[in-house]
């Protein structure tokens, strides 16, 4: 008997795939109508989040409905911060609102209650249970960077002012902070790794607000040691970093933090990467979230190119989280593209 295969799994190994996988980030999210629907009944989004039930169907819906060869966990970044005892709101049209942390007494006062958690652990649990045997589970976290704006900043209406405030001012309190957030995200992720997940993914989403040494020291270092201590209690786990928009760093981070791979946002000439990254480890992402809005032959064609250019040890996503205003059935005529994409 032929053995399934996950294609993720596959191309993280470095090897061809059945065929081409696709999965995207935000794949789960308001753009669906089915989405909309258990939204509109909950009480609010970190809710949807602790509700196992709920949290499962939302994990599920770009499955039953495109056939993604990944299932992303229904969760958010700002969960760790939550369980660390800071104070966290959804707020409906602002997004998140967090206490903000005082750089004076505010480390002090945080301990990691991962037991706040367990309703995330359940959902990857039920998820697991319930994919197709070539759908991958991915978990995931925040980088400590990304986490720390928005501990710091407590919303990311002023472009981090405060985080980097802290960078030039409290530069050694941010890396007690650091040291929190990766003991934190180490527990968080080892859960979910016991309840199934197989693949975990790392979005360090501001990470182009910093370069040069302060990328090294805030970036690089706390995932780096994050990366240590997975790679020594689950050596098996597929680690994949998102250094969004770090332009030329990319490379030091692919190089140096340990993860297995890369996912690059579209800023990213994918001739440069295909040329300085993908022969150091294999990566993913790259398409535009706005041409999935417009749909059409510009989606096409720069699908089209990037496939071309990657090759099929490629993992097609985009450059950041799919948007609300998404029509569904370009996510659909685009996964379908994808998967009748011959492998070589
Ligand atoms: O219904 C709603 O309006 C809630 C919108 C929403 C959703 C669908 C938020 C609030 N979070 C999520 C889910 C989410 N967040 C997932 C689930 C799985 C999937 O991808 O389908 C994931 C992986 C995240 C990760 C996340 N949350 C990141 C990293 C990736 C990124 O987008 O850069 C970040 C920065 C957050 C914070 C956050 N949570 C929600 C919002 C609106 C934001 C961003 C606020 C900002 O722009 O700063």
């Amino acid at each position: 008997m032929r053995k399934i295969e996950k294609p993720i799994l596959t191309v993280l190994q470095g090897k061809v795939p059945e065929h081409r996988p696709v999965w995207l980030m935000r794949q789960a999210g308001r753009y669906l109508p089915e989405y909309r629907e258990i939204r509109a009944k909950s009480k609010n989004f970190l809710n949807m989040c602790l509700t196992p039930e709920l949290a499962t169907q939302i994990t599920l819906q770009p499955i039953r409905r495109f056939n993604m060869d990944a299932a992303i966990l229904f969760a958010d970044i700002l969960l760790i911060p939550y369980a660390l005892g800071v104070g966290l709101e959804f707020r409906e049209g602002e997004g998140p609102v967090l206490d903000r942390l005082d750089h004076e007494n505010g480390l002090a006062k945080l301990k990691y209650n991962s037991d706040m958690l367990m309703p995330v652990y359940e959902t990857v649990r039920r998820v697991a249970r319930e994919l197709p045997a070539t759908t991958t589970l991915i978990g995931f976290c925040g980088a400590p960077w990304t986490v720390a704006c928005y501990m710091i900043d407590g919303n990311s209406k002023k472009d981090f002012a405060e985080a980097k405030i802290w960078l030039q001012k409290y530069p050694e309190k941010l890396d007690e902070l650091m040291d929190i957030l990766v003991e934190a995200s180490f527990i968080y992720l080892s859960e979910q790794i016991k309840a199934g997940a197989e693949v975990l993914q790392i979005f360090d989403s501001w990470a182009g607000l910093i370069s040069g040494d302060e990328f090294k020291r805030f970036v690089i270092k706390p995932t780096h040691k994050l990366v240590q201590k997975l790679k020594t209690h689950y050596p098996h786990i597929p680690l994949i970093g998102f250094p969004r928009e770090a332009k030329d760093d990319y490379k030091t981070y692919i190089r140096d933090t340990g993860v297995d791979a890369m996912s690059i946002d579209q800023g990213v000439d994918i001739n440069w990467a295909k040329r300085e990254l993908q022969g150091i480890k294999p990566l993913q992402g790259n398409l535009s979230p706005d041409l999935l809005v417009v749909g059409g032959d510009a989606m096409m064609n720069q699908l089209q190119h990037i496939m071309q250019t990657m090759g099929p040890k490629h993992i097609i996503n985009l450059g950041h989280g799919v948007v609300p205003q998404t029509p569904p059935e370009y996510v659909k005529m685009m996964v379908d593209y994808v998967h009748q994409y011959p492998v070589n």
